[in-house]
């Protein structure tokens, strides 16, 4: 089913959705030679520093140099070229036509959601073991792994104003956290995401229809409209951004550059000014594991948990937990994993049975992150500029 919606920064663009009950094909392959090595025993563990903790929470967003490989990232270009040309199989993403030029079949798509549910490919880096590392100290020890979303911001490519990513994202308690790959050079030419350093302090701001989604009891909560709208006259949360005048700062990457931020933190990425420069980039979004959800269950105002639509990435949990569709190594497939400090087992997914007072494991939802059983919501999209 694909519908006309308006964007999240009030341009109009091609929202696919996929049927509720749209038979889901499990055939794919992996493929031979993949550019990042699983194994924990030969892989280099990428270690946080104290320097590098403090900063992500001081300003609000962490950039780690280098994180990804260049034959990673020679991977996710090829990749964006598929996406671009229509050669890969999953929803929205239609084969381009032999009379389109290049300018056009460049500017197919600003951005696509939620396709580590139908390629294995984004599957694999949103549970790429090095960002992982990295979530593990700033959010963790225990990371589900939430949301994808492929930015192909060609030039002319549009911007999104400012927002904040709970605000779309919500987890109880919130430790939402963003990692944006820098696939090209990012910079303020070709629309880099800025960051309203200051304001990861701030609470989310509701609109009208979310007023109570995030916080309970903050007396003076401003409601405000048109989050993610590019005009900063018509998206009020721009008066938010005021207070913190002159401490927006550009995120400047290069390719293999990840950028960590948490679900607070003000943010907006303008029009891709270059003449011939792509801004790729794959962002995913991770909550804390032992955090509620109900994100993706049946659409913003649900109350419905959905935790068991989520990948189990790192560490363990008491919660429902979803599967890797495709099989990536990760904590949810994985025998149970050691304490941080190396020592014994964590307890996991353990409750009291209320008329025994026994442990028992706790049930895990059998439809485990199985894409046929998500309803219509925010989440499977595909954005037009
Ligand atoms: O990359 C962009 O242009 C915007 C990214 C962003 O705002 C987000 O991932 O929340």
């Amino acid at each position: 089913m694909a519908m006309i919606a308006r964007s999240k920064n009030g341009a109009l663009g091609v929202v696919s959705v996929p049927a509720v009950d749209a038979p889901i094909s499990h055939e794919w392959q992996r493929p031979e030679r993949i550019a990042t090595t699983f194994d924990d025993a030969t892989r280099e563990r990428y270690r946080v520093s104290v320097n590098e903790y403090v900063r992500f929470h001081d300003q609000g967003f962490l950039v780690v140099k280098g994180l990804l490989t260049s034959a990673e990232i020679a991977e996710l270009k090829d990749h964006s070229e598929d996406l671009m040309h229509g050669r890969v199989s999953a929803p929205g993403i239609e084969p381009a036509s032999p009379d389109m030029g290049p300018e056009q079949i460049a500017s197919r798509y600003l951005r696509i959601h939620m396709l580590h549910r139908h390629l294995e490919i984004e599957e694999r880096y949103l549970l790429h073991p090095r960002l992982l590392d990295v979530l593990e100290a700033l959010i963790g020890p225990d990371v589900m792994a939430m949301q994808t979303m492929y930015f192909v911001k060609a030039p002319g490519g549009a911007g999104q104003g400012y927002h904040q990513d709970s605000y779309y994202i919500p987890t109880y308690p919130d430790q939402l956290c963003g990692a944006w790959i820098a696939v090209d050079r990012a910079d303020e030419e070709n629309g880099c995401v800025w960051f309203t350093t200051g304001s990861q302090n701030e609470p989310i701001y509701p609109t009208e229809e979310r007023v109570g989604q995030n916080h309970a009891n903050i007396r003076d909560l401003q409601v405000v409209e048109n989050v993610s709208h590019t005009d900063v006259e018509v998206n009020t949360l721009s008066r938010i951004a005021e207070k913190y005048k002159g401490r927006e700062v550009p995120a400047i990457a290069e390719p293999g550059d990840v950028v960590f931020f948490g679900g607070h933190i003000l943010h907006r990425s303008h029009t891709n000014m270059s003449k011939d420069r792509f801004r790729r980039a794959l962002v995913c979004h991770y909550g804390n594991a032992r955090s509620f959800t109900m994100w993706g269950s049946r659409g913003p105002g649900s109350k419905e948990m959905s935790n068991h639509l989520h990948i189990l990435a790192r560490g363990a949990t008491h919660l429902p937990f979803g599967l890797p569709r495709f099989g990536t190594p990760c904590a949810a497939n994985r025998p149970r994993p050691v304490a941080p400090d190396g020592g014994e087992p964590m307890p996991t997914t353990m409750m009291a049975n209320p008329d025994t007072g026994d442990m028992e494991p706790s049930p895990q939802d059998p439809m485990r992150n199985d894409p046929t059983m998500m309803r219509s919501h925010e989440a499977d999209t595909v954005h037009t500029a």
